[in-house]
């Protein structure tokens, strides 16, 4: 029986990617290189540091740790500047509707994102109301295919990790919700998130009742 639903940001609830990629791409050209935007699919999911670090990698730069977090700083800097202007019009489709079926069947709610931006974003959106609990990168310290985001979520919602189900775009997600004893729900392509329970397309072609399923 499933009592709480834990939310990934990026790729499940809004397309924050495209922010990601740009002001990367941005930060990669004042390095004098670039990056494609296939490249930045392996960003997805991945931390700041741990995204600087693979950046940085492809441009065969190497910088010191106090340049890298100037570089990151930087990078957030422009990021935010564009998370700042998003709507409600960016919530990706199915996703609000989803949030209100889950509310209204008396289920928990809860984010487990890397990001430590997440709040700005379920503000400017207006989905704030709709979480119960937000863990995200401002209070973990593993990065996912650790369940430590996952696990901190059903801990605050004081619900067995086996009562939780994750919804996850990214590989690493999908591991880290395997790894904590959770059920998943992949949102993508079955062909990368295959060791999900369910993968869909989106949160459009889901609904509450198909966690029964499970
Ligand atoms: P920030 P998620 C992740 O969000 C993004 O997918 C990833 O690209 C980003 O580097 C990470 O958040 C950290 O974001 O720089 O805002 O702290 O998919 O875990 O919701
Ligand atoms: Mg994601």
């Amino acid at each position: 029986q499933i009592r709480a639903c834990i939310f990934d940001l990026d790729g499940v609830i809004v397309d924050t990617a495209v922010y990601h990629y740009r002001a990367w791409k941005r930060l990669a050209n004042e390095l004098g290189f670039d990056f494609t935007e296939e490249d930045n699919e392996k960003l997805k999911g991945i931390s700041r540091v741990q995204s600087l670090e693979l950046i940085l990698g492809w441009g065969g730069v190497e910088k010191t740790p106090a340049e890298k977090l100037e570089l990151a700083t930087r990078k957030n800097t422009w990021y935010v500047e564009m998370i700042q202007a998003m709507t409600p019009d960016e919530i990706l489709p199915g996703a609000k509707e989803f949030l209100q079926e889950v509310k209204a069947a008396g289920l928990k709610s809860a984010l487990g994102s890397a990001s430590k931006n997440s709040g700005l974003i379920l503000e400017r959106t207006g989905l704030l109301p709709f979480f119960d609990v937000i863990i995200d990168g401002n209070v973990v310290s593993a990065s996912k295919p650790d369940p430590e985001v996952f696990l901190k979520g059903a801990e605050a919602l004081q619900i067995p990790p086996q009562q939780c189900v994750v919804f996850e775009d990214a590989l690493a997600g999908v591991q880290a919700a395997r790894a904590g004893g959770m059920k998943v729900i992949g949102i993508g392509s079955p062909e990368i998130l295959g060791d999900a329970d369910v993968v869909v397309s989106g949160l459009s072609a889901f609904r509450v009742n198909m966690l029964d399923a499970l």
